[in-house]
């Protein structure tokens, strides 16, 4: 059957188009009416997805729509969140000016960006920033990576020497699925891209098992097998599985012989530690310890899948080679039903942040992470004078004075700006200190492909969604944008190519799409520009609107061509292994802090800190502070106390619900609260940004690999007696 055309930008009818707020990608059929889109509902057509949907989806409309969306240019003209409406043209002009004289005068350097989530997910918004800074020269790019998974790139730097590559649990075919540090039922996957998620856990719970270690029980262990273990106590839990695998001689000698490097040196280290000792710090008792890891090294298809909840804690790097170690030397890396390499669809390499350690913080000292700099060290780079400090900052698609540690001391920092300007759909607790604020574009007003998710895909698959409707306002795609400043700024073209830029010079200005479909047509499905039979975006839109499934296997047998160590072995030892596990002596031989211990959660209906402006999300939500019984009672709280937090760092206050679905000696509480920015809704329920909890400089992260401290850190928890934040629930209960 012949797919129906697609109704073009605007047009009235009904739009296949994708989901582009987490990693699962989600089918979308958006009607448009008028040239505005009137209903999202699933695409029952896509392939991948098949109509599988969740609340977060619909809700882009009413963020397009919102009357609190940024859709001109605006200037601010007094304190924080003060702005008026400008030109983009007067916008543009004095951004390059000033950007323009303080890279000429202090370096490039001086102007750092900060790059959030949601700019990962557009190919416009992170191929054309990335031009734009290789234009400026600026090594400064803070990103939400040390919030969310830096040490598991670092990880993977050590495993495969590249660190933007990550393997996925081959989800068809297991038979036996660890999840720790995820919760995927609710996250849709991080790092996986697997829109069905849940009907793939369910298969996998019939044929065998699918157990989650958390210290919460979670949506996903919930429904599954749990076992609560206490945050950031992980290390002692892996260590002691691989421990068992070895004592118990289950390891796959031919495997760690012929395919990895150094696993004797990682038996040792991690044979220090007794199952007993593993079982005290963890709350899971040995017999637990012991037979997970023996039934998991008896499945042959069987494989362990961890995401933020194992990249934030004191030991994040080794207990992220520790899952993959786990999967190696039981013999389940790159195997069917295993852990392995996503297939790739595209020519040349996914990843463009590879590397590591290749400049260092100013402040902090603190490495890259695949060219990303540690944000606990942002608000210094900014505050404290000297050669390289921060005076202009460019913020895309992110919020860190809520997202990131220690907001207070950021908003201080970027007051202090001598020129800040964020590219945004709202303002928001971060952007209200900028100088300008200048409107993106929605998915809905985007045309794109799902590319940070094509490598991560148990199922490869493959969608291009053209624009549904056109932009609202005066928002601009990024790339308009960034080619007019660099223009501006006497940078000349935007693009890293000179082909590119003789083309453009030609009257041809390629989209960073149009580098998609060179890329897609060159590569291993493509159509080799009328050689072969193979696919390109136009075709894509034309013939598969809803997407197609490629006949692209996984990367068993031939996963070593995906590691960059010349021999193609892994790496299970390392001179950062060595200096972490060197550490990690040391923190076993420290005394126990007694504190309460603070954990993250995400919930469905938010998503990190920015979509709360949406009524049919946040209206039915508050944040709470969950607290076991056994610690809530001698504190004297009950739920719907208002309780403190405080740290050595900051204080917050919370509400709490007393709940035994969060381990015992700890609490939880989710991120992205505590609004104060352009996004009225949002700012009227009650919540705290729990992130001013934490640390900030070099002491506040995982230092090898900058990532912050987050799961695991040690609060105090005081009931208060007066009855604010309890009038705010009881407001907040009442609607
Ligand atoms: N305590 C704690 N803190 C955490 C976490 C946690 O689990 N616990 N999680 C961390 C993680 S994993 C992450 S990724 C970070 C996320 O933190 P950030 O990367 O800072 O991102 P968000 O909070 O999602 O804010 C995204 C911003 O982008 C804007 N935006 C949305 N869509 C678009 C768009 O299409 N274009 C543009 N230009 N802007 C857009 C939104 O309005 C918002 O201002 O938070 C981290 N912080
Ligand atoms: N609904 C929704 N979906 C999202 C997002 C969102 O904000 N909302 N954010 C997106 C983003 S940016 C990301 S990065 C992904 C993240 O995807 P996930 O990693 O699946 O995210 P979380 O739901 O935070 O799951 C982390 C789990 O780790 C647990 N945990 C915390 N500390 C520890 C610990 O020390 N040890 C162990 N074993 N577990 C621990 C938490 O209780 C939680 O259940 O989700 C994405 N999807
Ligand atoms: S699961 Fe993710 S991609 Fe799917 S609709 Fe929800 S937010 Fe969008
Ligand atoms: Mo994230």
């Amino acid at each position: 059957m012949k797919p129906r055309p697609q109704p073009g930008a605007g047009k009235d009818g009904e739009h296949a188009t994708f989901c582009r707020l987490c990693e699962a990608f989600c089918g979308l059929i958006a009607e448009v009416k008028d040239g505005k889109v009137v209903k999202i509902g699933p695409d029952r057509a896509n392939p991948h997805s098949r109509g599988h949907l969740c609340v977060k989806g619909p809700a882009i409309a009413d963020i397009t729509y919102d009357p609190d969306r940024v859709v001109h240019p605006l200037k601010r003209v007094g304190g924080p969140g003060e702005f008026v409406r400008v030109s983009w043209d007067e916008a543009l002009s004095d951004i390059a000016e000033r950007l323009g004289r303080i890279r000429r005068t202090h370096g490039a350097d001086a102007i750092a960006t900060y790059f959030g989530n949601p700019g990962a997910f557009s190919t416009d918004t992170f191929m054309s920033s990335q031009w734009f800074l290789g234009k400026l020269g600026s090594s400064k790019f803070y990103t939400a990576g040390s919030q969310d998974g830096n040490s598991r790139h670092l990880a993977s730097y050590i495993l495969y020497g590249v660190a933007f590559r990550n393997a996925i649990p081959d989800l068809p075919n297991a038979d036996f699925l660890i999840v720790i540090g995820a919760n995927p039922l609710v996250s849709h996957g991080g790092l996986l891209t697997a829109p069905r998620l849940r009907h793939d856990l369910d298969a996998i719970a019939a044929r065998g098992r699918v157990v989650v270690i958390d210290p919460r029980r979670s949506e996903t262990a919930e429904r599954y097998e749990h076992i609560a273990i206490q945050p950031n106590t992980d290390i002692w839990l892996l260590s002691a599985m691989l421990r068992t695998v070895f004592d118990d001689n289950l390891e796959d000698r031919d495997f760690l012989a012929r395919h990895t490097v150094g696993w004797e040196r990682l038996r040792d280290a991690v044979g220090a530690v007794s199952l007993a000792e593993a079982s005290e710090r963890t709350g899971i008792d040995t017999g637990t310890i012991r037979s997970l890891a023996r039934d998991f090294a008896a499945t042959p298809r069987a494989a362990m899948y961890s995401r933020v909840g194992l990249c934030r804690g004191n030991f994040s790097t080794i207990s992220n080679v520790l899952v993959d170690a786990l999967n190696m030397a039981t013999g389940k890396f790159g195997c069917k039903g295993g852990s392995t390499f996503g297939a790739f669809p595209l020519k040349g390499g996914p990843e463009p942040l590879v590397g590591y350690g290749e400049h260092r913080s100013r402040i902090g000292d603190l490495p890259v992470v695949g060219g990303m700099m540690p944000s606990a060290v942002l608000a210094d780079d900014v505050l404290e004078p000297g050669e390289g400090r921060v005076r202009a900052m460019m913020l895309i698609a992110g919020n860190p004075v809520l997202s990131a540690p220690a907001g207070d001391h950021l908003s201080r920092a970027f007051a202090s700006l001598e020129l800040m300007f964020s590219v945004d759909l709202y303002v928001t607790e971060s952007n209200r200190f900028a100088h300008y604020i200048l409107p993106s574009a929605t998915f809905l007003e985007k045309g794109d492909v799902p590319l940070i998710g094509l490598s991560h895909m148990p199922r490869p698959f493959l969608q291009y969604a053209p624009p549904v409707i056109r932009s609202a306002g005066e928002a601009r795609e990024e790339l308009a944008i960034f080619r007019e400043l660099a223009k501006r700024m006497g940078l000349g073209s935007i693009y890293p190519m000179k082909m590119l830029a003789g083309l453009e010079r030609l009257g041809f200005a390629p989209t960073a799409l149009d580098m998609v479909d060179m890329a897609l047509r060159l590569g291993p499905v493509g159509d080799r520009f009328g050689f072969g039979r193979g696919l390109s975006l136009r075709k894509l839109a034309r013939d598969a609107p809803h997407g197609t499934m490629l006949d692209m296997p996984l990367t068993y047998g031939n996963w070593p061509s995906h590691i960059a160590y010349p021999d193609g072995k892994l790496r299970l030892w390392h001179d950062i292994l060595e200096e972490e596990f060197a550490r990690f002596a040391a923190a076993r031989r420290a005394p126990k802090d007694l504190r309460l211990k603070l954990f993250s959660q995400r919930t469905l209906k938010s998503m990190n800190s920015w979509m709360h402006n949406a009524a049919k999300l946040v209206n039915s939500q508050t944040p709470v502070l969950l607290i076991h019984p056994e610690d809530a009672a001698p504190r004297g709280i009950v739920t719907g106390s208002p309780v403190e937090l405080r740290t050595d760092h900051g204080r917050v206050e919370v509400v709490a619900q007393v709940s035994d679905a969060v381990v015992r000696g700890a609490v939880c509480y989710p991120h992205g609260w505590g609004h104060n920015g352009g996004w009225r809704r949002a700012n009227g329920k009650p919540g705290a940004n729990i992130n001013l909890l934490l640390g900030h400089g070099a002491d506040a992260v995982e230092r090898v690999s900058g990532t912050t401290f987050i799961d695991g850190v040690p609060v105090e928890a005081a009931v208060l007696d007066a009855g604010a934040t309890a009038r705010a629930w009881e407001m907040a209960a009442n609607g």
